[in-house]
């Protein structure tokens, strides 16, 4: 790839921020409140137009419901694009409720498989006032102990839920079926691997892809192997970026592993599905529990531009021969020479480029940012877990 060629796809790339990222979050013992939090969608949204503000290339915010319902969805649409940033996949949630302790698509009792569905449906006519084009649906459903439900019948009750989904979605819309191996359900999770995710989704249609959250896999899962896999399916309808170092951490993507992320994006490299045309959809799905959340993100996103720029940088040519003539560690070694390569000097001239200062970091801890909306918000709820 020629130079010009690398930095025009750094300046096009695109990555969603979650609006959940900027409330207060934390574990099952504690949630660690921070000055400033947003109050309501509108604030969350403002906050997340800083990070586009400062990188420029994460212009689109997800929406969770209900963390995030408002009465009218057009005009947080607009309120969004006044702040210079759209609003994107609308995110369900169908385990926060009572209702939910034993599942929710998949629940036993049919009148609560019915409530689930209904606000999967209630997604879709929110995305249509938003004009959100994904419907992300991650279900916490699972079981206990053995024997505790039907692990078969749990299949048919889930299929019977997407179907009916994948009936009501526009002709512009996709649903993104995300999987986690475990956690809240420690036994069985209903869709917990790629394989049961692209099993129902090519069931569907071409409207239904899997969703890779780079923390929902068993220690050592080789993730880039399912991203190729799923790309040459034309399966891979979005990510959920973050870190772990042992489950779902929801660290900041690149922090516990920046080489897993180079080979991830080296993979969505050579598939050339980095475009924003490409149905691939990247986005960041963190909590920061300890560390101020907008300088997190801020960070997250600089972390997949680096591993993207490295990506960029792989000499495809000098890797097919070396792969061609079974010339091992030539192969490894070109990989590992882009790996290796010092690209934050590039990516300052690509944000002097786009007209932004070449240090988004520092840039916005100058902005006054911070403590503007410390004094300004007074009263922030807990926003996401547990709101
Ligand atoms: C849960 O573990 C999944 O990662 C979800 O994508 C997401 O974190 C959830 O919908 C709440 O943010
Ligand atoms: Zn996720
Ligand atoms: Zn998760």
């Amino acid at each position: 790839m020629t130079e010009t060629a690398v930095r025009d796809a750094l300046r096009a790339q695109r990555i969603e921020v979650p609006s959940w990222a900027y409330g207060n979050s934390g574990t099952r013992f504690k949630v660690f409140s921070q000055p400033g939090v947003p109050r309501t969608p509108e604030e969350k949204i403002a906050d997340a137009a800083q990070v586009h503000a400062f990188t420029g290339v994460a212009p689109i915010v997800s929406l969770h419901i209900p963390w995030d319902r408002v009465d009218d969805f057009a005009k947080l649409g607009s309120y969004a694009a006044e702040q210079g940033v759209r609003i994107g996949t609308i995110n369900t949630n169908v385990f926060q409720d009572d209702d939910y302790r034993l599942g929710s698509v998949t629940n036993p009792d049919p009148r609560i498989r019915r409530k689930a569905l209904g606000h999967l449906l209630e997604c879709v006519d929110i995305m249509d006032a938003t004009g959100s084009a994904d419907l992300k649906l991650w279900f916490s459903d699972g079981t206990n102990y053995p024997g505790q439900d039907d692990i078969r019948a749990r299949q048919d009750r889930l299929a019977e839920a997407l179907a009916a989904t994948y009936e009501r979605l526009g002709d512009d819309q996709r649903m993104l079926l995300e999987y986690k191996l475990f956690e809240p359900a420690f036994y069985m999770t209903d869709v917990p691997d790629w394989g049961t995710a692209y099993a129902h989704c090519l069931k569907l249609g071409e409207k239904a892809q899997v969703v890779i959250d780079t923390g929902h896999h068993a220690p050592g899962t080789n993730i880039e192997f399912i991203v190729a896999f799923l790309l040459r399916e034309g399966k891979l309808g979005a990510f959920d970026f973050n870190s772990r170092f042992y489950a779902d951490d929801d660290l900041m993507v690149g922090a516990a592993d920046p080489f897993q992320l180079f080979r991830i994006m080296y993979e969505i490299v050579r598939a050339d599905a980095l475009r924003p045309d490409s149905g691939v959809n990247f986005m960041l799905d963190q909590c920061h529990n300890i560390e101020p959340k907008i300088p997190a993100q801020i960070r997250s996103v600089m972390n997949v531009q680096e591993a993207t720029a490295k990506a960029l940088l792989v000499d495809a040519e000098a890797l097919a021969a070396a792969q061609t003539a079974g010339d091992v560690l030539g192969a490894n070694g070109v990989l590992m020479d882009a790996y290796d390569t010092d690209v934050r000097p590039l990516l300052r001239e690509v944000r002097a480029d786009l007209g932004l200062d070449p240090e988004p970091m520092a840039a916005y801890a100058r902005s006054g940012y911070a403590q503007r909306i410390a004094a300004e918000r007074v009263g922030g709820q807990q926003a996401g877990w547990g709101a």
